[in-house]
């Protein structure tokens, strides 16, 4: 039923894109909205092998040959910290538990790519078919478990996702041809022309009022040969076609006054430079409408900054890996900020990057968001003073010299060869960024994300046949003080940010185990963001950055 209304809205949208918002809003009042929870679930990188065979050797990915030793054997239920892809077992698990324990408390999903095993055995090489079942059979089932019970599924590509690896050419192609079959309950009808030329699409996950985009990060990946890299003299570069089409839907759900959350699998630190570029013109140039970055593909539990100075004509390219290590050069990175009495909050964005399902090579884990939904009825109901209240005021956009002067350095590079057809010297000439510090990527209000509850498998080694695994909470940014209501408050009003059932014991209990909470973020705001950031980057927080390094890898080790 659902599904049915939402394509009605869709498509009386595709059909009248400049239909003033009052006709969209009249058309919704047939729909009758599903009750939001304000959480969403993120899962990524689930990596299903069909021929990992438990007790084989860990050193030919878990194929064949049984060591000796113990301890390189594959596990039942996958190998932790090794370089085997996942067992269906775990597969199947992983989806059934979800199936089981959230999909009553979520309102939309995010599933960030990377459904087909690495290439990682020579005697075995992937192939196509191998590829489009292993992704035909798991849409199978988040088709069944999630939107089968309307709850939106939005996927994306990863570049483990086609054949071979990282390499996709423009589109239309048999690759766009055989995801648009694969994930037609996914697509919703006015993306799907889109979908089969460039693999990117939208879902309003909450109809005209917030929406997810689905990136097709392969298009910016700068492993993948087939394209330009979003090179400013190729306009038609299949990158710099999407980049065109993302800015036309901002502007849209800006003029709509609906927020985005932006996903895909590859995070703009893998991008070509032209790529990252835009990419970040676009994230600071829509800070009002999007209200955050959802990546997988790194395997490692992190977050990163992208800056105004990224795209300064004098400043090189800002690689995030600035060190071998992840760690090290998100910590020097963070060092770098300026006080936060000096930062200008119009300057940045924060990409988030979830670590994967397969334990390769950490252990097995999925996100689910909590966002602000106080007064979303009101603000969903058609004529409500406080969806007029939400619109952000244009006037309020402040239409900034200072980014003129600030970001747009006119410096003689670009008068050079090689600079003058550069993207940063080309977006010079752009209008300057408008900026809120209302809108909810910036102060908590609705949708403002206002924190995650990461679940992991701690003892994946010990799960066999009859112990099986158990997904616990690993930790969550969000602070103890709000998980459980106060004493005395009233419970009718208090909404639990992770749903009590899905709290260890001893939280539900109330005793308020420290390695829970880590960072204690009021919000996922950009200042909390920054303000953690800027904590982390001082040498002085031994503890927190030694916690920060021990989440990233699971306890592992890079
Ligand atoms: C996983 O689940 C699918 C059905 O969703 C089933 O066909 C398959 O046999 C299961 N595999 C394992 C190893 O449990
Ligand atoms: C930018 O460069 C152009 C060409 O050299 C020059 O005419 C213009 O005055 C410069 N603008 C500013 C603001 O410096
Ligand atoms: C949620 O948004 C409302 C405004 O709509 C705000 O008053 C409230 O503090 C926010 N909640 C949190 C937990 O940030
Ligand atoms: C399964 O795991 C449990 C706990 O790790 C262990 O006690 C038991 O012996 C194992 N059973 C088998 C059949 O390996
Ligand atoms: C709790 O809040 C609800 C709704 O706001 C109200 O109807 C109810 O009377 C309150 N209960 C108490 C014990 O104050
Ligand atoms: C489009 C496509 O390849 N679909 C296949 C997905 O996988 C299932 C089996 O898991 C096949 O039956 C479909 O043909």
């Amino acid at each position: 039923m659902l599904a049915a209304s939402l394509f009605c809205l869709f498509n009386l949208f595709a059909q009248s894109y400049s239909t003033p918002v009052q006709n969209v809003l009249t058309a919704r009042s047939q729909t009758k909205p599903r009750k939001l929870h304000g959480r969403f679930l993120q899962i990524t990188d689930l990596h299903p092998d069909p021929f990992y065979l438990p007790g084989t050797s860990t050193s030919k990915a878990c194929h064949r040959k049984i060591p000796k030793e113990e301890k390189k054997r594959a596990g039942y239920y996958g190998t932790p910290y090794s370089a085997c892809d996942a067992p269906l077992t775990l597969t199947n698990y992983t989806l059934d538990f979800l199936a089981e324990h959230w999909t009553e408390d979520i309102d939309f999903v995010i599933w960030t790519g990377d459904n087909a095993r690495h290439e990682n055995d020579r005697k075995i090489p992937r192939t196509t078919n191998e590829i489009y079942e292993l992704n035909g059979s798991i849409a199978k089932r988040m088709n069944e478990i999630f939107t089968t019970k309307g709850i939106p599924v939005v996927p994306s590509l990863g570049n483990n996702d086609i054949y071979p690896h990282n390499i996709f050419a423009p589109g239309p192609n048999r690759i766009t041809n055989e995801f648009y079959k694969i994930w037609e309950a996914f697509i919703p009808f006015p993306y799907q022309q889109t979908f089969r030329r460039g693999a990117y699409f939208a879902v309003e996950v909450v109809p005209n009022a917030l929406a997810v985009i689905s990136l097709n990060t392969l298009y910016f990946y700068d492993a993948n040969d087939a394209v330009g890299g979003c090179s400013y003299n190729e306009p038609n570069d299949p990158g710099n076609l999407q980049f065109t089409w993302l800015e036309d839907q901002l502007i849209s759900y800006r003029e709509r006054q609906m927020q985005v959350w932006i996903t895909g699998h590859v995070p703009p630190s893998n991008y070509f430079p032209e790529c990252y570029v835009r990419y970040v013109q676009l994230a600071l140039k829509f800070q009002d409408t999007v209200v955050g970055h959802l990546y997988g593909h790194r395997n490692a539990d992190h977050f990163f900054l992208i800056e105004a100075k990224d795209v300064k004509v004098t400043n090189d390219f800002p690689h995030v890996l600035k060190h071998d290590n992840l760690c090290d050069s998100l910590l020097d990175d963070f060092a770098q900020l300026p006080k936060s009495g000096r930062t200008d909050l119009d300057d940045y964005a924060v990409i988030n990057v979830s670590p994967p399902v397969v334990p390769n090579p950490y252990l097995p884990t999925f996100r689910v968001f909590t966002y602000n939904i106080t007064d979303v009825e009101d603000a969903l109901a058609d004529s409500s003073p406080i969806r007029q209240m939400n619109s952000l005021d244009s006037s309020r956009l402040r239409l900034e010299p200072l980014h003129r002067r600030k970001h747009r350095d006119n410096s003689s590079q670009c008068k050079e060869g090689m600079y003058r057809n550069s993207w940063k010297c080309q977006l010079q000439l752009e209008p300057p960024i408008s900026i809120n510090a209302d809108a909810p990527s910036r102060t908590s209000r609705l949708w403002t994300p206002l924190g995650y509850a990461q679940y992991f498998i701690p003892d994946l080694k010990d799960n066999n046949k009859s112990h099986p695994p158990r997904f616990e909470l690993e930790y969550t940014t969000l602070p103890a003080s709000v998980i459980l209501p106060e004493e005395g408050q009233n419970l009718t009003d208090f909404r639990y940010p992770i749903p009590l059932r899905n709290l260890p014991n001893s939280l539900r209990e109330g005793k308020m185990k420290k390695k829970y909470f880590p960072y204690e973020m009021k919000d996922l705001t950009i200042g909390s963001w920054l303000d953690l950031a800027r904590r982390l980057g001082d040498v002085k927080e031994k503890k927190l950055r030694n916690i920060f390094r021990q989440y990233m890898y699971l306890g592992g080790t890079e």
